[in-house]
């Protein structure tokens, strides 16, 4: 049944003025010393707008869901699900008595493309966007305003489904708002990377960038080089042990449904021309020498890289992508292009040949050839290059996309250059860092001092003026797995600082780090009733 309550239609300019009065009423209590946000209420990421409105509201089994559309029907029924598993009350589409919790798309209200606004009254939801995926984030934010036990897998006996009456405004800042996950170092199964996912969704993330190859491990499926899975999808570790995994195309086609009902884009990321030795351990004509290789068993680079003076590589790069862009629906494909050792090209001919042939001075030149030669097989696929900051030396291509990841330098200048850029700079953004000053006393890491506070003070758009502020898409927080080997020890690496990856790029212009904690200690108790492993330091105040 669909929804049919006669709504006044309300223009953009009417919505930025109910936004703006919002905003005053909200920010009123900041200005006298108060908090934006009313203490008993906590969502991560921060809405724009938030004010308290008397009275609670009750979802019941009598609850009336009503949808303005069909293609509405996915989505509430993720949430709907949700609801049933943890307190039993099914929510469904009918007339009686009950209140009601009304869902509507509204594309001439002008609400920003991932935006809402939903308004909790005693009798009933109204939450109004213009996509789905509007739709969903506000529905993400009604679950952090029910009680924690929604997040549980299994009933919560008596569990109320109570929800302070509010009025709340928000969009994001950033459109993307990422998290990288290597599964090279550590393979992670497809049940893995589902519960990843929904933990991103739970904090408005949409960007899932797979790492998939690495010197360590090829771990995608290529129907056209079986090789690159049967041979450099296993590695033989230092003591002997085997490590091996890779996704089918399936399991691949399963993991972007999954994310795609989320709202979360997938992006694959294929690292050249270094980081490429399970690849070439398992086509070693892909390498300046040839010969006989190993997927390397030592974290750290190989010197063993794609040639880039041979065509057979290029040749090779090109259907590898071919069936990766089949895969992966999205806008970008990434291609590493970060700590690529030269020693190898230096000394090859044919690499020699192509630099002369092609007017390159260095091999920092020769780089720069090769991505921007992936660039236009890319484009030729209706595709858009992303690549590490490396990709900046030796001449960016103007279309390329920067990720800063050697701090922020490379995306300002980037930025500056007017290319476009994600910030994920290490000292803010690397989750396989520590969280503590007491290295110790946590499961072993890479190094790195990365707690809590530091991720929230990342500012992407540090040193740029208001013009260059616009290449910045978003942030990203980057989980390299060398020292992750389990997946209880990720979660413990992830949560709590994705959420503070996910205020900064959904609320950039209103972090406040005191309020920030305030509400992440209430909402501590969704990972409890989730059953959700994370770490405790910084709710303990022992990660600053
Ligand atoms: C650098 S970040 C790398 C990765 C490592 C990571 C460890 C980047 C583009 N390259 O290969 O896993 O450091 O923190």
């Amino acid at each position: 049944m669909l929804y049919e309550r006669n709504t006044k239609r309300m223009n953009g300019l009417r919505r930025a003025a109910v936004c703006l009065a919002l905003a005053l009423v909200a920010v009123l209590p900041a200005a006298a010393g108060g908090r934006i946000h009313e203490r008993t209420i906590s969502v991560v990421p921060c809405p724009e707008t938030l004010i308290r409105r008397p009275g609670r509201c009750l979802l019941t089994e009598r609850t009336s869901l009503l949808l303005s559309d069909r293609s509405l029907e996915p989505v509430a029924g993720y949430f709907t699900e949700k609801i049933a598993r943890s307190s039993g009350i099914d929510l469904k589409e009918r007339r009686e008595a009950g209140n009601t919790l009304a869902l509507r798309l509204d594309t001439q209200r002008g609400i920003p493309e991932e935006g809402y606004e939903l308004t909790v009254a005693p009798d009933g939801i109204e939450l109004v966007a213009s996509t789905g995926a509007g739709i969903f984030y506000g529905m993400q934010t009604l679950m952090q305003l029910l009680p924690a036990g929604i997040e549980s897998p299994t009933p919560v006996p008596g569990m109320e489904l109570s929800i302070p009456c509010v009025e709340i405004c928000d969009a994001p800042r950033m459109a993307y708002r990422g998290v990288m996950l290597d599964a090279c170092r550590h393979f992670s199964t497809v049940e893995e990377i589902e519960k990843l996912l929904d933990v991103m969704a739970m904090y408005k993330l949409n960007k899932f960038h797979w790492h998939l190859t690495d010197d360590q491990l090829w771990t995608v499926e290529i129907r056209k080089y079986p090789r690159l899975t049967k041979l450099g999808g296993v590695r033989t570790e230092t003591d002997g042990t085997i490590h091996r995994g890779f996704y089918t195309q399936r399991d691949i086609r399963r993991i972007v449904a999954y994310a795609a009902a989320r709202q979360i884009d997938v992006i694959p990321e294929i690292e050249m021309p270094g980081h490429a030795m399970a690849a070439i351990t398992a086509y070693p004509e892909l390498s300046c020498r040839g010969g006989s290789y190993r997927v390397r068993n030592l974290w750290g680079v190989e010197q063993d890289v794609y040639c880039a003076g041979r065509e057979r590589t290029f040749r090779f790069i090109e259907e590898v992508l071919s069936e990766i862009v089949e895969l992966f629906p999205y806008e970008y494909v990434h291609v590493g292009g970060d700590e690529c050792p030269k020693e190898r090209w230096k000394e090859c001919p044919l690499c020699q040949a192509r630099m002369k042939q092609e007017g390159l001075k260095t091999e920092f030149e020769l780089q720069s050839y090769f991505i921007r030669r992936v660039e236009k097989i890319l484009q030729s696929k209706g595709r858009k290059l992303i690549g590490w900051d490396e990709i900046l030396e030796g001449g960016l291509s103007p279309t390329a996309t920067v990720m800063s990841w050697r701090g922020s330098k490379g995306g300002i200048a980037a930025a500056k250059a007017g290319n476009h850029v994600i910030m994920a700079p290490n000292v803010h953004c690397y989750l396989d860092y520590y969280q503590t000053k007491t290295p110790t006393k946590e499961p072993m890491a890479i190094g790195g001092y990365v707690p809590m506070r530091k991720v929230y003070e990342l500012d992407p758009y540090d040193q740029l003026t208001p013009g260059e502020r616009a290449y910045i898409l978003g942030v990203q927080g980057n989980l390299w797995t060398e020292y992750i080997a389990t997946f209880p020890h990720l979660k413990h690496m992830l949560l709590p600082r994705l959420a503070a990856i996910a205020e900064v790029g959904w609320s950039y212009d209103r972090k406040d780090f005191d309020d920030f904690k305030h509400r992440m200690n209430s909402l501590r108790k969704c990972y409890d009733a989730a059953g959700l492993n994370y770490a405790t330091y910084f709710f303990e105040g022992k990660d600053e």
